[in-house]
């Protein structure tokens, strides 16, 4: 007879294969993983891509893709939900009829609109589906900025919208906190800012690192997703997931001749381990 063990907390990514362990599912289960949490997933598409850029997305079929997670549903209890690129209109109302049928489990929704090197991973039917069906479902959504202001839409007849004023927006169409995140803005420092109901919860400044790193957000989303799993609150999961994400890009590496990747496993790696300095970053695309 085996001995019954404490599971670690599950979380179910619903996300995209990226083959390169930047971002999508292989991100998510990295970074899950490294949290202490055991990485179920759904995959959405197959995409092809190298560090470099994203060639093609080839959506999963939604009634393949619901399979998927209600036969996981069925039998294992999932603290948290994490929701990356999806591919399809169909697979954003699958994931949002799924997630409703489940009303006591958060939700993490990265709402990638385009890779960090501008590749589109989401059109306009996408993202209107993204605002109908899964916002009023999302417990923390997580938008960089720009996707925030596409989400949010500008009306016709205004500038662009403020962020806090997207947040606003972004809130009233169903999500129950918004972070955007700050790396594509032009200030000096990263200013994360979480928004509840009643506005502003927490802003946090954070030393901007040199260099473009793919799947940043993928970590964060995956990471706050681990830490509500754990228990934490979101004001607290946030914080830690923001700390966490850093530590993995002022530890990534550049593996290839494109964007450097997170090391989500930075804390397993003693000095003594540590890679040669080829592999830390230093890789000038020389094949
Ligand atoms: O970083 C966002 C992202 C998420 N998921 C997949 C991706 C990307 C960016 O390229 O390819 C599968």
């Amino acid at each position: 007879m085996t001995t019954a063990r404490p599971v670690p907390p599950l979380v179910l990514a619903f996300a995209a294969s990226d083959p390169t362990a930047g971002a999508g599912v292989q991100a998510d289960t990295l970074t899950l993983a490294s949290l202490g949490c055991h990485p179920l997933s759904a995959l959405t598409a197959v995409t092809v891509q190298d560090t470099a850029g994203v060639r093609s997305v080839h959506p999963v079929a939604a009634d393949v893709l619901e399979r998927q997670a209600r036969t996981l549903l069925d039998d294992l209890r999932v603290a948290a939900f994490k929701i990356g690129v999806l591919g399809s209109v169909e697979n954003v109302v699958a994931v949002a009829g799924i997630v409703a049928d489940h009303p006591d489990i958060p939700v993490v929704f990265d709402p990638v609109l385009a890779s960090g090197r501008g590749d589109d991973l989401a059109g306009a039917a996408i993202i209107a589906a993204m605002r109908e069906f899964l916002l009023p479902r999302t417990t923390v959504l997580t938008p960089n900025a720009p996707e925030a202001r596409r989400l949010a839409e500008r009306r016709a007849d205004e500038d662009e919208p403020g962020i806090d004023l997207c947040a606003q927006r972004l809130i009233a169409m169903g999500a129950r906190h918004v972070l955007i995140t700050g790396t594509h803005e032009a200030t000096p420092e990263v200013i994360n800012t979480l928004y509840g109901r009643g506005g502003v919860l927490r802003r946090d400044r954070w030393e901007r690192l040199p260099g473009s790193y793919h799947g940043s957000g993928c970590t964060l989303a995956s990471a706050i997703a681990a830490f509500l799993a754990g228990g934490v609150d979101i004001d607290a999961a946030v914080r830690e997931a923001e700390d966490y994400t850093w530590r993995t890009l002022a530890g990534g590496f550049r593996p290839g001749r494109g964007q450097f990747i997170p090391d989500r496993f930075f804390r397993t790696r003693s000095a003594g381990d540590k890679f040669a300095p080829d592999q830390r970053g230093d890789h000038r695309g020389g094949r």
